[in-house]
C-alpha cells in the first residue's frame, strides 16, 4: 500500500509527485555584496528535487528587506540570472521549486541595511533577538516606522520581486508570512503600534498581508501562491493577545485571494511540537486550498496526518538538510542521517551538498 504522503498532489495546474515539501532553510552560503546564489546552491537544490515542492531559503526582496549575512535576493537582475540556473537545475531533475519572498523588517542590523540605515518597521520598536552580521551575533537595530505613503513603494518591491522570481523560472512563490519578520511585525500587537490604516485593529493589522497578496497575485496565478504563517510561534519576538482572531483573518484573506497553499508552522519556530492541534485545526476552517503542516514531523507522524486529512503535505525541514534523498528514505522507511548544526549556517559545500543519498551510502 502506498501511503498518502508519497501520492501526488496538484497545486493549480501544476501536479507535484508527493506530499513530502522541503521548507524554506536559512544556509547562508550567498556571495558577500551582491547577494548570489552559485553553483553550490544549484547543486544543493537539484540534490533535493526528490521533494514534492521546494520551497526556497527566505529570500530578500530588497536591499532594504535583507537582514543576515550572505543570505540571497531577488531584486536585481544577477540574482535573476543566478537563481535561473538554480530552478533549471532542479527542473532537469523532474523537481519543483518555490522561492520563498522575504522582508525582515527590524530583524536586521544597519551595518547589512543600505548605507547603514535604520530598518525599518511597522513601528520604532526595537525586537528584543539578535541577527547575525558575517562575524557573530548582534542584537537588532531599533527601526524606524515605515511612513504611511512607503508602503506604496514597498509593495512595488514585492511585486518586482514576484516578476523576478517568474522571470527566474521558479514554479511558485510563498510569502514569508512568519517568524516575525516584516509582515508578521505587522500582524502582530507586540510589534505594530501604528495608528494609521495598518495598525490597530485586525483588519487593520492584516492591511499589509492583503495588499502584499494583491500585488503578488497580480503577477501569479493565485494557485502558485502560497503564505507561511505561524500563528503560534513567537519567533523574533512578536505576540499578540489573540492569535486565533488575527490568524482567522489572515486565512481568510489567504481564502478571498483563491491561494494555493498556505505552509503552517505548527507550534513554535524550530522548537517542540508543542502545537495545539484543535486550535490549528479550528484555523484551517478558514482556508480550502493546500495545508502544508511544518515542523518537528517525523515519519509516522507525517504519514498519520496526511492519511487522516489534516494536511495535505508536510514540510520537512532540519531532515533534509541531511538527506537529500528524503522522499526515498522515508519511502523506504530507510535510517535518516543527522545533519552537523555548525555547518547549517554559512560556509561552503561541508554540510550542504556533501551529504550522501541511501545509494551512495550503500554503495
Ligand atoms: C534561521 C536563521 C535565519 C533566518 C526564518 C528566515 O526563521 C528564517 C531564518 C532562520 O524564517
Amino acid at each position: 500500500m502506498t501511503e498518502k504522503l508519497f501520492t501526488p498532489i496538484d497545486l493549480g495546474d501544476l501536479t507535484l509527485p508527493n506530499r513530502v515539501f522541503m521548507s524554506p532553510l536559512t544556509r547562508n552560503r550567498a556571495t558577500d555584496g551582491d547577494n548570489l546564489p552559485h553553483e553550490l546552491h544549484q547543486e544543493y537544490y537539484a540534490q533535493r528535487a526528490g521533494a514534492g515542492l521546494i520551497i526556497t531559503e527566505a529570500t530578500q526582496i530588497s536591499p532594504e528587506g535583507k537582514g543576515y549575512a550572505w543570505t540571497p535576493g531577488i531584486h536585481s537582475d544577477a540574482q535573476v540570472a543566478a537563481w535561473k540556473k538554480v530552478t533549471d537545475a532542479v527542473h532537469r531533475k523532474g523537481g519543483h521549486i518555490a522561492m520563498q519572498l522575504w522582508h525582515v523588517g527590524r530583524i536586521s542590523h544597519t551595518s547589512m541595511q543600505p548605507d547603514g540605515q535604520d530598518p525599518v518597521a511597522p513601528s520604532a520598536i526595537a525586537a528584543n533577538a539578535k541577527t547575525y552580521d558575517g562575524k557573530g551575533f548582534v542584537e537588532t537595530s531599533k527601526p524606524r516606522a515605515l511612513e504611511t505613503e512607503e508602503i506604496l513603494r514597498l509593495l512595488q518591491d514585492y511585486r518586482k520581486a514576484a516578476e523576478n522570481a517568474k522571470k527566474a523560472g521558479f514554479d511558485a512563490v510563498e510569502i514569508h508570512g512568519a517568524n516575525g519578520y516584516l509582515i508578521d511585525q505587522f500582524l502582530r500587537e507586540s510589534s505594530n503600534r501604528r495608528t494609521d490604516q495598518y495598525g490597530g485593529s485586525v483588519e487593520n493589522r492584516t492591511r499589509l498581508l492583503k495588499e502584499v497578496i494583491e500585488v503578488v497575485t497580480s503577477v501569479w496565478e493565485p494557485k502558485r501562491v502560497g503564505v507561511r504563517f505561524g500563528p503560534f510561534s513567537n519567533a523574533n519576538d512578536v505576540s499578540d493577545s489573540d492569535p486565533m482572531a488575527l490568524f482567522s483573518k489572515a486565512y481568510s484573506i489567504a481564502e478571498e485571494a483563491g491561494l494555493g497553499f498556505l505552509d503552517i508552522i505548527e507550534g513554535q519556530t524550530g522548537g517542540p511540537r508543542d502545537a495545539d492541534d484543535e486550535k490549528l485545526a479550528e484555523l484551517r476552517k478558514h482556508f480550502t486550498g493546500v495545508y502544508v503542516a511544518n515542523n518537528g514531523f517525523d515519519r509516522a507522524l507525517a504519514i498519520k496526518r496526511v492519511e487522516s486529512g489534516k494536511a495535505d503535505a508536510i514540510a520537512f525541514g532540519r531532515p533534509f538538510i541531511g538527506n537529500p534523498d528524503l522522499v526515498t528514505r522515508l519511502e523506504k522507511n530507510a535510517p535518516l542521517n543527522e545533519s552537523n548544526k555548525e555547518t547549517w549556517y554559512g560556509g561552503g559545500a561541508e554540510g550542504y551538498t556533501d551529504y550522501p543519498t541511501l545509494e551512495e551510502e550503500r554503495a
